[in-house]
């Protein structure tokens, strides 16, 4: 019996080790480009949802972030909230350049990732995969943490109370 379960196991070990090099080269790690920190506002009656990162430029060279997309969503664009004269829109943005080395973050309030057009399903506490596009024709696909429209931060659903964010569709 024994003869018969170690090549097994040293079977399921290969599979596994295999299964995390592969995720590693298919992520962030093989460009150069770490997105960390990554979750969804969720918003109910399908609302367009506010996606926040941390995206980090581990290269030598300037990149610059050009789009997004995810499976989840029908239409994903890069978004700015502004405040001019007292009033806070938001406006679609081409490009993100960072620099060498260098980080930047989508916060509430600010960049952040317009997700709109959800497809059905979609709720606080699931995963959901969304692709940053860089202009080099790279791209990075992360798994984003769907939170609950209170959230202010990934892990966070307890702290941000301010449904001031949930007034009309701003993010
Ligand atoms: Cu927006």
């Amino acid at each position: 019996m024994s003869v018969t379960t170690f090549p097994r196991r040293r079977l399921a070990q290969g599979l596994a080790v295999g299964a995390l090099s592969l995720g590693l080269l298919g992520s962030a790690f093989a460009s150069g480009i770490q997105v960390t920190e990554a979750w969804i506002r969720w918003l109910p009656a399908n609302l367009p949802a506010g996606g926040y990162a941390k995206v980090t430029n581990d290269t030598d060279k300037e990149v610059k972030l050009v789009g997004a997309s995810s499976p989840k969503y029908g239409m994903v664009m890069l978004h700015q909230t502004v405040n001019k004269n007292g009033m806070s829109n938001m406006v679609h943005v081409d490009a993100i350049p960072i620099a060498p080395h260098k980080s930047m973050a989508f916060t509430p309030g600010d960049y952040h990732i317009m997700l709109m057009q959800p497809k059905p399903g979609i709720e606080p506490g699931q995963k959901v995969p969304v692709t940053l596009k860089f202009s080099d024709g790279q791209s990075v696909t992360t798994e984003f943490e769907v939170r609950k429209p209170t959230a202010s931060g990934p892990g966070d659903d307890m702290k941000g109370m301010d449904m001031g964010h949930m007034k009309g569709m701003q993010h």
